[in-house]
C-alpha cells in the first residue's frame, strides 16, 4: 500500500507516519520548504526507513496545486491523507487569508488530482471541531449543525464540503474526519496544552515564573493524537465512505488541565499563571464536547489514552525538556528566554 500524507511534519502526520509505516505501508510525505530543516517530529522515522526507500520526502506546497497533482500523478498513492493545514484558531484571525486558502485550495487541488486520476485513489480530508463552533453546551455528532466561528474554521467547512460533494458527484471514496481536540508531547507550543505542560516542566525546573493565558473557562474534549491518527486509518479502511466524529466524550475547562497539570508536580498553579485579554480571540469556541458514538459501533474504535495519562505523559516529556535546557543553560550554550509573551 501507498500513503500520501500532506503535512507529515506535524503532531498528526508524525504519528499517522509511523502507524502506517508499521503496518507496512510505503509512505510518501510533503514537506515545505523552510530556512531550516523542519522535520523533528520525524526525524526517528526518517532514519529507521529511508534507507529502504519507505519513507520518502517531497517539496509541495499545497498553495502550488500544480506541484499537488504532479506528485499524485507521480507517487500513484492508493491512499492520500490531507492533513496540511495552517491549524491554529488564533492565528488565523491574524492570517485569515493564508489560512484559507491552504483549505480550500489544498483540498481542491487534491481531489481534482485525484478525479483526474486512472486509479482509485481513497481521500481522507482533516475536518475539525471547530466548525461546530461551540454555542451550545451539548454533545455533538455527525448530524449536528455547523457554525464556525473563525477564519480556520471556515476554510475547514470549505473543504469538508467539497470532500462530500466530490464524494457525491464523482464516486471518489473521500471521508471527512471530525475530530475534536487531540495533544500528544509533539503537540506544537502554541496550543494551550502544550504551553502549560511545557511551562510546568520550565517552572518546576527554576526557568520560567510565570505562563500567561487565555479564557481559562473554555472547555474542550481533548484526546491523544495517536488514537486520533489511528482512526483516520480505520476511516480508510471502511467500507464505505463517510463522516466520522472522533472524541472522547469528556470536556475539561482550561482551568482543570492547569490543575491537573500543576498538581501532577506539586506546584499550585494559582501562583504562576495570569490571564491576559491579548490572548483572548475576537470570536471565542467556548465549550465543545464530541460523541463518537458512531466511530465505536461502526470502526470498533475507542479513545485509549484517558485525560489523566494525557496530561501526565505530556507533563513527563516537559520535565525532561526543561532538565535539558537547564543543562544548556547552565554551559552556557543557550541564553535564557523567559516567557515569549507574542505565543
Ligand atoms: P500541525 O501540527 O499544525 O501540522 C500542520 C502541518 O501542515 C505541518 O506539517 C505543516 O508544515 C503543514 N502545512 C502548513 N501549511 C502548509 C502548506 N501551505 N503546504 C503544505 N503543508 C503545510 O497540525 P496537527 O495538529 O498535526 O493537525 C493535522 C490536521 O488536522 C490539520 O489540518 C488540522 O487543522 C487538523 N485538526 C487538528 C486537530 C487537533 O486537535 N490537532 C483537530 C481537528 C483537526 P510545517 O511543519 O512546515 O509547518
Ligand atoms: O485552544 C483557550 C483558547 O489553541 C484551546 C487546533 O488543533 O483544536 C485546536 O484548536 C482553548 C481555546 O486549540 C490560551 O481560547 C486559553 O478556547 O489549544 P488551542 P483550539 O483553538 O481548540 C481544533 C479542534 C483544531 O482543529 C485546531 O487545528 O484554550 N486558551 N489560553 C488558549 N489557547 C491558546 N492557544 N493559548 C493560550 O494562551
Amino acid at each position: 500500500m501507498i500513503a500520501l500524507i500532506t503535512g507529515i511534519t506535524g503532531q498528526d502526520g508524525s504519528y499517522l507516519a509511523e502507524q502506517l509505516l508499521a503496518k507496512g505501508y510505503t509512505v510518501h510525505g510533503t514537506v515545505r520548504r523552510s530556512s531550516v530543516i523542519n522535520t523533528s517530529r520525524i526525524d526517528h522515522l526518517i532514519s529507521e526507513y529511508d534507507n529502504d526507500k519507505k519513507l520518502i520526502l517531497h517539496y509541495s506546497d499545497l498553495l502550488d496545486p500544480g506541484s499537488v497533482s504532479n506528485l499524485v500523478n507521480k507517487i500513484q498513492p492508493d491512499e492520500v491523507y490531507n492533513l496540511a493545514a495552517q491549524s491554529h484558531v488564533a492565528v488565523s484571525f491574524e492570517n485569515p487569508i493564508f489560512t484559507s486558502q491552504i483549505g480550500t485550495l489544498g483540498s481542491i487541488s487534491l481531489l481534482e488530482a485525484i478525479r483526474n486520476n486512472d486509479k482509485e485513489i481513497k481521500f481522507y480530508q482533516a475536518s475539525s471541531s471547530e466548525m461546530y463552533g461551540g454555542a451550545i453546551e451539548k454533545s455533538l455528532n455527525e448530524q449536528s449543525k455547523f457554525d464556525p466561528k473563525s477564519p480556520y474554521a471556515v476554510s475547514k467547512l470549505f473543504a469538508h464540503e467539497i470532500t462530500k460533494v466530490y464524494r457525491e458527484s464523482y464516486d471518489i471514496f473521500a471521508v471527512n474526519g471530525l475530530l475534536f481536540n487531540h495533544e500528544s508531547s509533539r503537540r506544537g507550543e502554541t496550543f494551550v496544552t502544550r504551553k502549560i505542560t511545557k511551562a510546568v516542566g520550565r517552572i518546576k525546573y527554576g526557568i520560567q515564573n510565570k505562563l500567561t493565558l487565555g479564557n481559562l473557562e473554555a472547555s474542550r474534549d481533548w484526546g491523544f493524537a495517536g488514537d486520533y491518527t489511528h482512526a483516520m486509518w480505520k476511516m480508510m479502511q471502511y467500507k464505505t465512505p463517510e463522516d466520522w466524529v472522533i472524541a472522547t466524550g469528556e470536556t475539561h475547562t482550561v482551568k482543570e488541565f492547569l490543575e491537573k497539570a500543576f498538581t501532577y508536580v506539586d506546584l499550585d498553579w494559582n501562583d504562576y499563571v495570569q490571564s491576559s485579554e491579548d490572548y483572548f480571540r475576537p470570536n471565542e469556541v467556548n465549550y465543545l464536547l464530541g460523541d463518537p458514538e458512531k466511530a465505536k459501533k461502526l470502526l470498533k474504535w475507542k479513545p485509549e489514552k484517558s485525560f489523566d495519562e494525557l496530561v501526565e505523559d505530556m507533563v513527563d516529556h516537559d520535565l525532561l525538556e526543561a532538565e535539558k535546557e537547564l543543562t544548556l543553560l547552565k554551559d552556557g550554550l543557550i541564553k535564557p528566554t523567559w516567557e515569549n509573551p507574542n505565543i
